[in-house]
């Protein structure tokens, strides 16, 4: 018996994709790679409001999608983005704000403000090296309370962060794929800044920030391990196998029309192969291929792994 286990864009779970929330959910998705845009299709669009906030494409300077916002600050100098329209959640709101981060080495301990407003000290999520602090993660609310994520000492390298809150004062932090804790309170919250959330120049993030998602509802798990390993609510998912013709395995998966797809197979989710034939148009919302396994003999393989790119 064959078994052929699903895996999407870049996440080797097809539960995690599966179980992602409906487009209509995610209110923003700044994936940093050629501007300030906003791709979740609610076009509310960033603008630099203050210094000079860039995109960075050098390799290991972003996570995903070839480029990442670089904000260069320093403690006299701020740098941040602005909303077209801010966003604001209620006590009883449910939402989750998820990003990758990396403070640059040397940074003051206080450069690390994420997303929120930068008119007043409340409303940030700041990332803090400074120990009489907190080291780690601070959300405050609209309400002025603090939510403390202990970690430890910065140690300027990327990582992933995503903030839950349940509608009912619960707010949850995962880090890098990894349940950190959960702390109670007011989750108030208005996000109007990128970079910056502190009316002081001091706190302006001087590092680089990634694939900005924000969500008016509580992801769960799997859908923030989605986000971890690079999948989104509105990108490709591999969607279907069929086994039902001996031989083949046709691949289906969403697919938005125009794009070209390119259908890759692996035997231990290490190496990736492209084949002759697996590169297509997309058939519409939903395209299947249809893989002859003798092809690119894998005919009496016990485990094969799919993943499907927009190369
Ligand atoms: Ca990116
Ligand atoms: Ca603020």
């Amino acid at each position: 018996m064959k078994r052929f286990p699903l895996v999407p864009t870049i996440a080797p779970l097809i539960l995690a994709v599966a179980t992602l929330p409906l487009r209509a959910d995610l209110l923003a998705y700044d994936p940093f790679d050629a501007d300030f845009n906003d791709a979740s299709g609610n076009d509310n669009h960033l603008t630099i409001a203050e210094g000079a906030p860039a995109i960075i494409t050098s390799a290991g300077d972003f996570i995903f999608g070839g480029g990442a916002l670089d904000n260069d600050s320093t403690v006299s100098d701020r740098a941040f983005l602005e909303l077209s329209t801010p966003l604001t959640f209620a006590a009883g709101d449910t939402w989750t704000i998820a990003f990758w981060a990396r403070r640059r080495a040397g940074s003051d301990q206080r450069q690390g403000m994420v997303v929120g407003d930068v008119n007043n000290t409340t409303d940030f999520i700041w990332l803090s090296d400074n120990p009489t602090q907190v080291q780690g993660l601070r959300f405050r609310s609209t309400d002025n309370t603090n939510f403390n994520f202990e970690i430890g000492a910065d140690d300027a390298q990327w990582h992933h962060w995503a903030l839950v809150a349940d509608g009912t004062g619960n707010l949850s932090l995962y880090r890098d794929n990894t349940f950190v804790g959960t702390e109670s309170s007011t989750t108030t919250f208005s996000l109007r800044n990128v970079a910056q959330a502190y009316n002081t120049n001091v706190h302006s993030m001087n590092g680089q920030i990634d694939e900005l998602y924000v969500y008016n509802e509580a992801l769960d798990e799997a859908a923030i391990e989605a986000l971890f390993l690079g999948a989104s609510a509105t990108e490709l998912r591999i969607t279907a196998l069929d086994l039902s013709t001996a031989g083949t395995v046709a691949v289906s998966w969403s697919s938005t029309p125009g794009e070209t797809y390119e259908l890759r197979y692996s035997r231990d989710l290490q190496d990736w192969s492209s084949f002759d034939g697996g590169s297509v148009e997309a058939a519409g919302e939903s395209t299947t291929l249809a893989v002859d396994l003798a092809s690119i003999e894998a005919a009496s393989e016990e485990r094969l792994f799919f993943r499907v790119v927009k190369p």
